[in-house]
């Protein structure tokens, strides 16, 4: 297996025209006509270039240049690609080959799934249906004709809009489209199915109607209602922010069950996970109607921010993820609570971006070299790229930041390009240097800011020295100062914001500012200041990095009650929870007998209590810092310790606060039926929290609490709410709800996922041995992905059995994925993740992991993607 590197990228020497595609889609083979008008893009006065062009896994049926056959001694086939040493400067080639997509199960290329016909190209699928240059800088203008089956597949889509159709002997019939935008070819769609269709209409900015069209399966035509009406808030919400209107006639989601990601953005023809599109109250949690929201926006978001204006080559991937998550982010953020999403952004951050800058898989936003690009969508590429164009903004200001996105579209509409041209395009609109932030973009790892202040009372002045630092990490062992945009706030001792003003400049200074750190050692003076304050830092996350100050816990308390951000705030209360949790760890690991903190109960008791308004953030404020985000904050992972340190606390809180989260769950229920847009969510959160927390008291009473929400519920997030404690209590009951919630919802596929994740997630100490049993359960399917990460996928995420010490956990892992790994590599190396942290656990889980990894290294022939994340994490 290769390694490519980014200073290896050259321009194409082909470029394509036009492209011209037949699909013949049968039972048994598939044939695919492509007819391609190709061009020489290099000086030919320096000598002939061949024509390289990339495919694999299909029959080469016929190939002919100008009309006529080539030659077998006029090319060359290999492993990987077509080669033809001597061509004209301009002609057609006609390529034909047979496939089988019903064998595919990489469910990469055109594949089936349910009985209907899809494709999923990024990054390089398309190479398995033809030979074409397969790379994101050659851009084509597609006319595709569909041939099948009137009766099996009466909707036959591509991209764009359709040109012309027809009947066929046979009984088959063809569609032919026309997508008139060029496009790289990992935008490229087809769909073929017996399918049911919802519409709508979406009337743009400038008076255009565009045909809006969402096709499931007819058992589905009921859940796509949200999904749907999702898209029209996008198209509306990116007009109004980015100014962005849409460019075709009609826009198409389809819904597919075996996918191996979560959409993707093909050029007016989505091709979306059924989990982020079907939902009904009955089947949909809340948390699934945001997510569905989400990735809906973020899809139809990447028509400008990755389709219009796309990236040059592969690693300029957060040229078009980092921007829509960041656009997607901003979406949510405006259709719900900002404060409550920043939190939930920053969460997922710290956990799986953090972990993976901390292991051996650790690489820039913008990669230099990668064995096997799939490998390379992760958080780091998609969160932390997220991350710099948010600071950018902040760096910028809103304004400037706009005029930056609009010189970025206006530039580059209709091209490949970089990250570079992005982060210029930024520069040019806003006059600004961004040379030293560019290091955000080449520099992995996350920094350290080390912060520290002293007061002087005679003359006023709070001092903030701040320290940046940043670990190293393969390939990197030193790193420049980065650009740090540290937004910050002062608070006195009864919580009023006090006026931010830096000594030497008129008083009083605005009640937030922006520092701008960029050197390894930095001091800000601020003036004016009758008692020494309590800094509120980082506000609004403004960077991604771990921040150390040393708050006292009654500046952490005044901050939870007085903070003005909510992501401040919200983080004052983590940071107090952690202290405490991790000092019950010691105390675990010491065999220390675990004792409650009366001052944290006390701090956690006022913000149970306060009537915070907010619920969905009051929500977030009560729930403990998970597992995997007390082990990030470990010098060695002791998973065993963290669980039971956290289970203590939560056990301690139930014991201490009952009545107050009875009363709290209580006021936060409601009499009305369910409804999805009720503004009830976040009343449903809170109430379902205070009924976990009650839950752990392991009391007949509250056992019998939660059945009863679980018999009454009309609606999703309840029942999980119910179950999702259920499923971690010793109780008679709980085989009997579980194997109800089972026959009840076993024609549904992802309820059915649901119930997988409910089992493997288990605390109870059988959890193992059940999620074994499972695997032999008749709804257990290897091969699709959903169910795959439902219940073993689940599983790794279960911090102590996954951890058990004896490495059963890491060996039920790896027995599953050996058998996943020849049907499904891609799905495979992700599902490696957590094998490859082994360096942060003792040494006897470090051994247990490594030998698990290995008896992965050992297979023959191991495919690029797993090969790839196996090799650089032994
Ligand atoms: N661009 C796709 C992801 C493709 C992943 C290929 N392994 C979905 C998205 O980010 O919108
Ligand atoms: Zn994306």
């Amino acid at each position: 297996h290769t390694t490519i590197h980014r200073h290896d990228y050259r321009p194409p020497d082909y470029t394509v025209e036009s492209v011209d595609l037949r699909f013949e889609l049968g039972e048994d083979t598939t044939l695919v006509r492509s007819r391609l008008a190709l061009r020489a893009a290099y000086d030919r006065s320096g000598g002939e270039r061949p024509l390289v062009l990339d495919g694999h896994r299909f029959v080469l049926r016929s190939l002919s240049l100008d009309g006529t056959p080539l030659a077998p001694e006029a090319f060359q086939v290999s492993a990987e690609t077509l080669v033809v040493p001597s061509v004209p400067a301009s002609f057609t080639l006609e390529v034909e080959t047979e496939l089988r997509p019903q064998d595919n199960t990489f469910l990469e290329g055109l594949y089936r799934s349910n009985g209907m016909f899809c494709t999923q190209c990024e990054a390089q699928g398309f190479r398995s249906i033809t030979y074409y240059p397969d790379r994101p800088d050659v851009l084509s203008i597609f006319t595709v004709t569909v041939v099948a089956d009137r009766e099996r597949y009466p909707v036959l889509l591509s991209n764009g809009n359709p040109l012309d159709r027809g009947e066929l002997p046979d009984g088959r019939h063809f569609i032919t489209w026309h997508d008139p935008f060029r496009k790289p070819s990992y935008l490229f769609a087809l769909v073929a199915g017996r399918l049911a269709c919802i519409e709508d209409s979406f009337t743009t900015c400038s008076g255009r109607e565009v045909s809006l069209r969402l096709y499931l399966q007819e058992a589905n035509r009921n859940k796509g209602g949200h999904a749907l009406r999702s898209l029209k808030k996008a198209m509306r919400w990116d007009e109004e922010t980015f100014g962005r209107e849409y460019d075709l006639d009609c826009y198409m989601i389809v819904a597919v069950d075996d996918f191996n990601m979560g959409a993707m953005e093909n050029k007016g023809l989505n091709i979306f996970n059924s989990c982020y599109v079907l939902a009904t109250p009955e089947t949909a949690t809340d948390t699934d109607y945001q997510a569905i929201e989400e990735v809906i926006g973020h899809e139809y978001f990447h028509n400008w921010s990755g389709n219009r204006v796309t990236c040059r080559d592969w690693f300029q991937l957060s040229l078009k993820e980092g921007l829509t998550i960041f656009r997607d982010q901003e979406f949510s953020a405006d259709m719900e609570s900002r404060g409550v999403k920043r939190i939930a952004d920053v969460r997922y951050l710290r956990t799986a971006q953090f972990a993976e800058d901390g292991g051996p898989l650790a690489h820039p936003v913008r990669p230099e070299s990668y064995m096997e690009i799939n490998n390379f969508y992760t958080a780091t590429v998609y969160n932390k790229g997220g991350e710099l164009i948010r600071m950018l903004r902040t760096l910028l200001g809103a304004e400037r930041f706009r005029k930056g996105m609009d010189l970025y579209f206006e530039r580059h509409d209709g091209q490949a390009v970089t990250i570079e041209d992005f982060v210029q395009a930024m520069a040019d609109a806003s006059n600004m240097d961004l040379g030293q932030f560019r290091l955000w973009y080449s520099q992995a790892g996350t920094p350290l800011m080390e912060a520290s202040s002293s007061f002087e009372a005679a003359d006023g002045v709070f001092t903030l020295t701040v320290r940046q630092s940043c670990p190293p990490t393969p390939g990197q062992p030193d790193k420049q100062p980065f650009h740090i945009p540290l937004v910050v706030g002062l608070l006195d001792r009864a919580g009023r914001e006090l006026p931010v003003t830096l000594f030497g400049e008129p008083a009083p200074g605005p009640t937030t500012r922006i520092l701008e750190v960029n050197r390894a050692e930095q001091t800000f003076h601020f003036s004016g200041l009758d008692s020494e304050p309590v800094p509120a830092l980082l506000r609004g996350y403004s960077a991604p990095v771990k921040l150390d100050y040393p708050y006292r816990p009654d500046d952490l308390v005044l901050l939870m009650a007085h903070e003005t951000d909510p992501f401040c705030r919200w983080e004052a209360g983590q940071q107090l929870a952690a202290q405490v949790i991790l000092s019950l760890v010691a105390d675990q690991q010491a065999g220390r007998e675990l004792k409650p903190d009366q001052a944290f109960v006390a701090a956690y008791r006022a913000a149970l209590t306060s009537g915070e308004p907010d619920r969905a953030f009051l929500a977030e404020a009560l729930t403990l810092p998970s597992e995997k985000y007390l082990a990030e904050l470990m010098p060695v992972i002791d998973p065993e310790a963290i669980h039971i340190a956290r289970r203590f606390m939560i056990h301690t809180l139930a014991t201490q606060l009952r009545s107050d989260f009875l009363a709290v769950r209580e006021a936060c229920r409601s009499a009305l039926p369910y409804g999805v847009d009720d503004g009830r969510s976040g009343e449903r959160r809170l109430a379902n929290l205070c009924l976990a927390y009650l839950m752990s008291l392991e009391e007949q009473a509250i056992t019998e609490l939660c059945i009863q929400q679980y018999r009454t519920s009309d609606n999703m997030t309840d029942t999980m709410g119910a179950l999702g404690p259920l499923a971690s209590c010793d109780c008679p009951e709980r085989s009997q709800v579980l194997e109800d919630f089972y026959r009840h919802w076993q024609g549904d596929r992802l309820v059915v996922d649901k119930w997988f994740s409910l089992r493997a997630l288990s605390d109870l100490p059988g959890t193992l041995d059940d999620a074994r049993a499972l695997i032999g359960h008749p709804a257990f399917e290897l091969a699709n992905p959903n169910r795959f990460r439902a219940l073993v996928g689940a599983f790794s995420q279960n911090q102590p059995h996954f951890h058990a010490p004896d490495g059963a956990g890491y060996r039920f892992l790896v027995d599953q994925l050996l058998r996943l790994i020849p049907l499904n590599p891609q799905v495979s190396a992700r599902l490696l993740a957590p094998l490859t942290t082994w360096r942060r656990f003792e040494p006897g889980r470090q051994a247990l992991m490594q030998q698990e990894l290995r008896r992965i290294q050992a297979l023959p022939q191991l495919p690029r993607d797993v090969y790839e994340v196996v090799e650089k994490s032994l």
